[in-house]
């Protein structure tokens, strides 16, 4: 459901009972403060006020949640009044003590309305955060100001320029909630307002704020913008609550709403808003939305290695019942051994509670061999990437699961069709590709191929929903998306090595262009090995025209596989990341062999041929239908490999910087490293059209 309010229903509804009045806001699905939320707001809070008979007020909302913000969906709309400071200005100034009634998530817009009532109380499940950052935005209805009038200028700054949401219990430490319910939350505003009657008010924008010694102030500020890789908002976020211990209310909120209104407009903001609702909208497959999924409640995994486990955990965590099975004693308990490790940080750092420690190893079994599995309802493996391995045991599984069962397995690379084809069930067999660590990292790509039903596709969409993943729906190819877009980058990055540049200054460019970390540095992080197994498996039928690096199997055949054998492309002393000589000197020799005189190569050439290659790969990947639309890619590219969320996407960013430029780009690469670095057709048509990806 759209979150515009609904036709002829007032979203905003005051019940004058006396002495506590109850504004309530009702505007599903998460009571966003659209234009008619504004207006009914200001309404029913100016009548509280003139109301003699009325001497408080609570002021709550319907439904799952507090308002979760302004509507988002406004925002390339021209503003209209009331804007959301003058209506939170409103409630504030208010002559009577307002209380808010938190329960679910009170997040930005609505963050800001519960600041500016007189006191708050929560539901201990309830959380409160300031996460415009996160939308490339600042809080622009008075965040940055009376936050840290009320918890202090460093909590404040954490907290709106990391954009995190705290639960009720820690902030009411903070001081950010006054108190937590203790049952029925509107009860509990409502006595809490009648104890404030006749007491002074506490208006949250007449607090003062201790200010930080400006050495420590620059500091933080320093620290921000770098934490930001790019990101422009959360530095201006932090110039914004600083001056909150500087100037009055009133002027800091006018510096809040000029800066506000000005990243609005900018293209960051218009990109992380696209991903914001892209990341939803891919959960929404054109041609499936009437399929049923068919019921999932018992899991069946096999393989208890990383990312066995990983995707238990993932499971279990989601209300699941988890069975995983390996084929001995000992990989099963180390497999054990990983999930609980896991569970235990997590009640250590208070992520989780015991009791739902104990809740979700209980929903995890353990057993040895497939036998165990046949009340399952669907049967992922994650055992060794081998195509072989992979169709003797879906062979097997195929032959003892009842009908019905699903069979879905995690290859990143492998051809799903072929293992698929090892069964009798070729319509029930699906790829779910996990990312690691499955239980953290959001993206799920879901490989169908041509004979998978639609009901095991939309019962792929329907697990990502609950396991609260992002899905992205692709067909079969080498790589799917992401690694077929990784590998193509990968090799031009080698290609910048044997020309001049060194893993160290590509890296320092695409994390300058955004990237958490660079090619290089991933690779160290996930191991040589895997990607030197698939090199070999490829080798024979690989293009003897094709311009092929063999830097990287030298240093495999060198037994560097990268931070789990302490070296790999960097040196790694105490798990510090350092240049390698020896790495340079393997760089250097292969240039001579080639014959290339090695040359400096600046940052700009190293971003722009890397965004070519991932450009021109993913209109390769939608000319051949492996997914349905440039969304596709684009999300799977900033939730699974770090794509600068702030550019929106390879596909959302080459719409704006436009396609000529990267088109000459692709072509000089394919004069330059033959085959397999053709322009693709989708990419020249929209540069001749002019065509957008998102028209
Ligand atoms: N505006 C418009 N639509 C919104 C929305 C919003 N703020 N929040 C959610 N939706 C839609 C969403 O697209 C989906 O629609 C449906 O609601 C359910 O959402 C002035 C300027 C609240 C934690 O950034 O984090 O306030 O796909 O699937 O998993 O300073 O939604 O069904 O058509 O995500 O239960 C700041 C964004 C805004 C919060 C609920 N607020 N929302 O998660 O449901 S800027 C935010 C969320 C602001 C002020 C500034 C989550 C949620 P559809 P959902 P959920």
């Amino acid at each position: 459901m759209t979150v515009a309010s609904r036709e002829g229903v007032d979203p905003v509804r005051l019940n004058s009972t006396s002495p506590v009045a109850l504004i309530e806001i009702d505007n599903p699905p998460v009571n966003a403060t659209s234009q008619a939320v504004r207006a009914g707001l200001l309404a029913a809070i100016r009548e509280a006020d003139s109301d003699p008979r009325i001497e408080a007020v609570v002021i709550a909302c319907a439904g799952k949640t507090f308002v979760a913000g302004a509507d988002i969906r406004e925002f390339g709309q021209v503003p209209r009044e009331p804007h959301l400071p003058d209506v939170i200005n409103a409630i504030e100034a208010c002559s009577k003590p307002v209380v808010a009634a938190i329960q679910g998530t009170a997040l930005g817009g609505g963050c800001e309305i519960a600041l500016a009532c007189h006191a708050r109380v929560a539901e201990p499940g309830a959380s409160l955060g300031l996460p415009e950052v996160k939308l490339g935005l600042v809080p622009g209805a008075g965040g940055t100001q009376r936050l840290p009038r009320l918890v202090g200028l460093e909590a404040a700054l954490d907290l709106v320029t990391g954009g995190r949401p705290v639960r009720a219990p820690e902030a009411l430490r903070l001081g950010l909630i006054d108190r937590l319910s203790s049952g029925d939350l509107r009860q509990d505003a409502m006595a809490l307002a009648r104890e404030l009657i006749g007491q002074p008010l506490r208006r949250t924008g007449e607090r003062s704020v201790a200010p930080l010694d400006a050495e420590t102030a620059s500091a933080k500020v320093a620290e921000i913008r770098k934490k930001a890789r790019g990101a422009e908002a959360p530095g201006k976020a932090a110039e914004l609550v600083l001056l909150a211990a500087n100037l009055p209310l009133q002027d800091g909120m006018a510096r809040e709403r000029e800066t506000f209104l000005e990243l609005r407009s900018s293209a960051q903001s218009a990109a992380l808003r696209h991903a914001f609702f892209g990341e939803r909208e891919v959960m929404r497959l054109p041609g499936l939305d009437s399929v049923e999924p068919r019921p999932i409640q018992k899991v069946g995994i096999v393989g208890a290695g990383t990312m066995g486990s990983g995707i238990a955990i993932a499971f279990a965590d989601a209300g699941f019942d988890v069975r995983i099975v390996e084929t001995s004693e000992q990989a099963l308990s180390a497999g054990q051994a990983r999930v609980t490790d896991v569970y235990d940080k997590q009640v250590a750092s208070g992520r989780i509670t015991p009791a739902a420690q104990d809740e979700r190893l209980k929903a995890i079994g353990y057993a040895i061999g497939t036998s165990s599995l046949l009340d399952r309802d669907l049967v992922i493996e994650a055992v060794f990437e081998d195509l072989e391995v992979k169709r003797a045991l879906f062979r097997d599984l195929d032959a003892i699961l009842p009908p019905g069962t699903i069979l879905a397995t995690n290859t990143s690379y492998l051809d799903v069709s072929l293992i698929a084809a090892a069964t009798s069930r070729p319509a029930d067999v699906v790829g779910l590709h996990f990312f690691s660590p499955a239980h953290v990292m959001k993206l799920l790509e879901i490989v169908r191929t041509d004979a998978t039903a639609a009901d095991v596709v939309a019962t792929g969409l329907a697990l990502a929903k609950r396991l609260r993943k992002i899905p992205v729906v692709c067909r079969v190819c080498d790589g799917f998306v992401g690694n077929r877009i990784l590998s193509r980058y990968r090799q031009q990055a080698e290609y910048l090595l044997e020309e001049g540049a060194l893993p160290h200054e590509v890296d320092a460019a695409l994390e300058a262009f955004g990237f958490p970390m660079g090619p290089f540095a991933v690779s160290d992080l996930a191991g040589l090995d895997i990607n030197w197994a698939r090199r070999k498996r490829l080798a024979p039928t690989r293009d003897p025209r094709e311009r092929y690096v063999d830097i990287a199997d030298r240093l495999c055949e060198a037994g560097r596989f990268g931070r789990k054998t302490g070296a790999g492309w960097y040196r790694y002393e105490d798990g510090k990341r350092e240049i390698d000589p020896a790495v340079t000197a393997l760089v250097e020799e292969s240039s001579q062999r080639r014959g290339l005189t090695r040359r400096a190569i600046s940052a700009d050439e190293i971003q722009s041929r890397i965004r070519a290659a991932i450009v021109n790969e993913a209109c390769k990947i939608l000319d051949e239908r492996i997914v349905e639309r440039p969304l596709d890619v684009d999300v799977v590219m900033m939730h699974g490999y770090g794509y600068p969320a702030w550019r929106g996407g390879p596909l959302f960013e080459a719409d704006r910087v436009g396609l000529q430029p990267i088109l000459a780009q692709v072509k000089e690469r394919a004069a330059q490293d033959g085959p397999g670095w053709e322009p693709a057709k989708g990419l020249v048509d929209r540069a001749a059209s002019g065509a957008k990806f998102y028209p």
